[in-house]
């Protein structure tokens, strides 16, 4: 493998698009803390689990072995009860720098039941599973590095006992998807629908806490102080009864189509990687099957023209319209009347695609909706790169040629920002930060014209560091 040069940034003269790639490569450079990649510098000084995910397919054109330790990393935190927790901290890492710390969630402790590890801190939630899918990504990048190193068969059991516990004791539901009892499991935090399940939670006192998000974001990019009370309040319930699912009583808990679609596209990649490895991918081919009626049947409104969360609390579909909402369009196999159905909403004026930079977090005509605040208006990166590479595999080539062009646009010219203005594609949250530059090099390297999907492609190019 070739070194990369790691060169000016992106603005500068000469092939743009080796520019942007060269700038993409120096936020994964610099973000690398030697085992694994924090989301930004400043903000997020540790590991995050989906965040991880979306690293590794994109630092596979970097480095194949840096992407296989990324997901090793985080897979080596995993609960004995088959959780991955959303964050992994840094011992070295001061507890100011990041709310919650170490000493709130307590997992080696409070989550000792739970199975947490004796000597690694981590949180006692969880985040999207993009990691079967990224693992069978970080594959293709190099298989017969990934087979010599024995990559797939040292991941394939954490990942499975992942899935198992996301289908066993997060079926809070009983309709066969994965249940989310905290807004920071889902990924898109203060999404407007969370509002009406957050309502009914008390928030936690005002000065019990303090929040450092708010030394480095702008407070009107972030949640409000009435939103961290009750994420607050939530987490300390949970965490107090021992993180139990089953059986314990749950304030929130929601089912999200976001989740379960890339649960669904990640059981089909551990299909995959279970023939890889010589085990039976029947199981898995099956889960996944069961796990997309469970989705269409749970979760799509033909009203909306979307897929709704479901408040599993009152029982209810929530009537709001969020970018998470789309993403089923991953799933292969939909029928063709909710793919036009989905299409079309995308093209519409919740979400305007074709007409404005990328794709809102948050329906433009919503009454909750704010352009800058998070993850209610803002467009962000890993969405709109799962929402093109749906588009791709439903043949609508030219929307996610648009998409992927108005995607790599803006990452450059918002220095890789953590989200953008809808209507402008201006830089919001924080800068150099971790998927935005990986996916930017998965866009770069992909060849558009022979995609089949998000579990199929293969890069055309990479470029390597020696890791
Ligand atoms: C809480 C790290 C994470 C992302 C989430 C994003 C944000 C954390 C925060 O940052 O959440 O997990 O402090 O707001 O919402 O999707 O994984 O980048």
């Amino acid at each position: 493998m070739t070194s990369l040069l790691v060169g000016p940034p992106a603005t500068a003269a000469g092939d743009p698009a080796e520019a942007l790639g060269r700038g993409a490569a120096r936020v994964l450079l610099t973000n690398w803390m030697g085992a694994s990649t924090v989301p930004s510098r400043g903000l997020y000084p540790h590991q995050w689990s989906w965040d991880s995910a979306f690293i590794a397919i994109g630092l596979r054109h970097l480095s194949v072995r840096r992407a296989q330790r990324e997901l090793e990393t985080l897979l080596h935190a995993q609960w004995a009860d088959g959780r991955v927790p959303h964050i992994v901290f840094n011992p070295a890492v001061p507890h100011d720098a990041y709310f919650p710390s170490p000493d709130f969630w307590r997992s080696s402790s409070a989550g000792a039941a739970a199975g947490a590890p004796a000597g690694t801190e981590t949180s006692g939630i969880v985040q999207p599973p993009v990691h079967a899918l990224a693992a069978w990504l970080v594959h293709l990048a190099d298989p017969a590095d990934s087979r010599r190193r024995g990559f797939l068969p040292r991941v394939y059991g954490r990942l499975a006992a992942w899935h198992d516990y996301l289908t066993g004791p997060r079926d809070l539901g009983g309709g066969g998807l994965a249940a989310m009892v905290h807004p920071w499991e889902p990924g898109m935090d203060n999404s407007p629908c969370w509002d009406a399940p957050l309502g009914r939670v008390e928030p936690a006192a005002r000065g019990s806490y303090r929040r450092a998000d708010l030394d480095h974001g702008q407070p009107s990019e972030r949640p409000t102080d009435l939103d961290y009370g009750r994420y607050v309040r939530l987490a300390t319930d949970y965490r107090d009864g021992g993180y139990a699912d089953a059986g314990a009583e749950h304030a929130f808990a929601v089912e999200d189509p976001c989740v379960n679609a890339l649960l669904i596209v990640s059981e089909r990649a551990l299909a995959r990687i279970a023939a890889e490895t010589g085990a039976d991918p029947a199981p898995h081919e099956r889960r996944a099957a069961r796990l997309t009626e469970a989705l269409v049947e749970r979760l799509w409104s033909p009203e909306a023209g979307l897929f709704l969360s479901r408040d599993l609390v009152s029982g209810e579909l929530i009537p709001e319209k969020s970018v998470a909402g789309l993403i089923p369009l991953i799933v292969p196999g939909l029928p063709p009347e909710i793919v036009d159905a989905l299409v079309g909403t995308a093209e519409g004026s919740a979400f305007r695609l074709g007409e404005v930079p990328m794709v809102p977090s948050y329906d433009f005509t919503g009454t909750a909706f704010d352009p800058s605040r998070y993850w209610r208006g803002p467009a962000w990166f890993n969405t709109s790169w799962l929402v093109e590479r749906g588009l791709r595999q439903y043949g609508r080539t030219r929307a996610a040629d648009r998409l992927r062009a108005a995607m790599l646009a803006a990452a450059g010219e918002s220095g890789f920002a953590e989200y953008v203005d809808p209507f402008t594609g201006h830089a919001r949250g924080t800068r150099d930060f971790g998927w935005t530059a990986a996916l930017t090099l998965d866009l770069l390297a992909a060849d558009p014209g022979a995609d089949a999907g998000v579990l199929g492609q293969r890069p055309d190019t990479t470029v390597g560091v020696n890791a």
